[in-house]
């Protein structure tokens, strides 16, 4: 089954907004594989954030990442990497779709909430960087067949 990465950055994690996210993402539907409160340190930052190094904004990106914990996870089901990038919503909270995460809690575009992987190739890489497979879950859930 599909797996992405998906992360409450700082001000979502200081804005108490973990819980909300998270029961989104279970109401879905979708299944929690792994999970960790966090500090990302400056070197995994630039990682993460490799793609974005030649940009304005990688400074500040680099900084506001890692200015607080961070909550990461993994989450499994079927087309989840593009569905959780939908009920993110656009990268700019706003120009977001009220109802999406950056939507409905976000202003700026340096604080917009919610990280998610954008394919599967950085799926796969994300979660590498940011989880042991030990920690990587698979598990039976009751409402499988309610779902699927
Ligand atoms: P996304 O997080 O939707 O995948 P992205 O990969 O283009 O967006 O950018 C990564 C993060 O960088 C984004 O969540 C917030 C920040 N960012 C993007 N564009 C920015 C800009 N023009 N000014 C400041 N921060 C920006
Ligand atoms: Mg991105």
């Amino acid at each position: 089954m599909e797996k992405t990465f998906l992360m409450v950055k700082p001000d979502g994690v200081q804005r108490n907004l973990v819980g909300d996210i998270v029961s989104r993402f279970e109401k879905k539907g979708f299944k929690l594989a792994g999970a960790k409160l966090m500090y990302i340190s400056d070197e995994l930052a630039k990682t993460h954030y490799g793609e974005h190094k030649e940009r304005p904004f990688f400074g500040e990106l680099v900084d506001f990442i890692t200015s607080g914990p961070v909550f990461a996870m993994v989450w499994e089901g079927e087309e989840v990497i593009k569905t959780a990038r939908d009920m993110m919503g656009a990268t700019n909270p706003q120009e977001a779709a009220t109802g999406t995460i950056r939507g409905d809690f976000g202003v700026t575009v340096g604080k917009n909430i919610i990280h998610g992987s954008d394919s599967l190739e950085s799926a796969e890489r994300e979660i590498n960087l940011f989880f042991n497979s030990d920690d990587v879950l698979s598990y039976d859930k009751q409402d499988s067949s309610w779902i699927y």
